[in-house]
């Protein structure tokens, strides 16, 4: 008999270790899936290339009415009013995201595990699949703030112990996503290069992550961004409400902020493979709290 040798694998994405922003290859597949699902091949074979897809139809206009009904009564919750599950804009105060939302509603979760919504997750992941996160992004019209330029796994891996970007988002449009509005930006094909940000992570740096317009780490720096750009391009993806696009956790990705009247609502849902699920953080003094980055590993019923 062998004496078990314990060998200490080197982490694959180290990020926030030192003072300069690096650039590297990803290290793992991004459509991992032999299941079927809603997807095509020709879908698939453009996510893997890209690292997004959008779906036209994802809800119906009832579905879209009921959600954004939903929403708004969770907004205006005087029991949410100090709960830390919302997330306020600076200055004015109005919501920016609510977290959270599928254990908040009913119709969320419903939504959550159809299988043309997690069915999307499961196919590509090629694995059974739980929520990681979910929330809902208001970007009022006139003050609605933007999200900086960041990839989501630099996030879930430094600060939650997501091993590997096996995990995608949902993010589904109650409102029109107009070019105006503050709609999504993709650096298409992004999400094949690691890039490792500079600086550490401060202790309790969630509650300034989740507000501040430009956050202190966790963010690329400009000529790594601009090199990206300048190789990919930057592409807006927007879509009447009800349609859905499905990205890669490893998508550099941020949107504008909002000046015009009009709202972009979307509902963000966080998909990670059960086979990918979270240690301690890689990069954090500790784990972020549960509204962040859920421990409850349970999987959704196979769509
Ligand atoms: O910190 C997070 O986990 C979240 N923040 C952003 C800006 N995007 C992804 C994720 O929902
Ligand atoms: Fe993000």
């Amino acid at each position: 008999m062998t004496d078990m040798v314990e060998i200490a694998t080197a982490d694959q994405y180290p990020t926030r270790t030192g003072t300069a922003c690096t650039v590297s290859g990803r290290a793992d597949p991004v459509v991992w899936g032999t299941w079927n699902g809603p997807l095509t091949p020709p879908e698939l074979a453009r996510y893997d290339d890209k690292g997004f897809h959008v779906a036209p139809r994802a809800l119906s206009a009832d579905d879209v009415a009921a959600c954004y009904s939903e929403i708004g009564r969770l907004a205006r919750s005087p029991q949410l009013e100090q709960d830390s599950r919302v997330v306020r804009e600076q200055g004015t105060g109005d919501v920016r995201s609510i977290f959270d939302v599928h254990l908040l509603s009913g119709l969320v979760a419903d939504i959550a595990s159809r299988p043309n919504i997690a069915g999307m997750a499961q196919q590509i992941l090629g694995s059974d699949v739980y929520i990681h996160q979910s929330r809902l992004n208001f970007k009022p019209g006139f003050t609605g703030g933007p999200f900086y330029w960041h990839s989501d796994f630099e996030t879930w891996h430094a600060e939650d112990g997501m091993p590997t970007p096996r995990a995608l988002s949902i993010s589904i449009a109650l409102t029109p996503n107009f070019e105006v509005n503050g709609s999504l930006m993709i650096i298409a094909g992004s999400h094949r290069r690691w890039v490792s940000c500079a600086g550490e992570t401060p202790k309790d740096y969630f509650l300034q992550s989740l507000v501040q317009h430009i956050p202190p780490t966790g963010s690329p720096d400009q000529p790594t961004l601009t090199r990206l750009a300048d190789e990919f391009g930057i592409e807006q993806i927007t879509g009447p409400a009800g349609s859905a696009i499905v990205f890669d956790s490893n998508c550099m990705h941020g949107s504008n902020g909002n000046i015009t009247p009009y709202p972009r609502s979307n509902l963000f849902l966080v998909f990670n493979s059960v086979e990918n699920v979270l240690t301690e953080p890689f990069a954090a003094p500790a784990p972020r709290p549960e509204f962040l980055a859920k421990h409850d590993f349970t999987p959704l019923r196979r769509a």
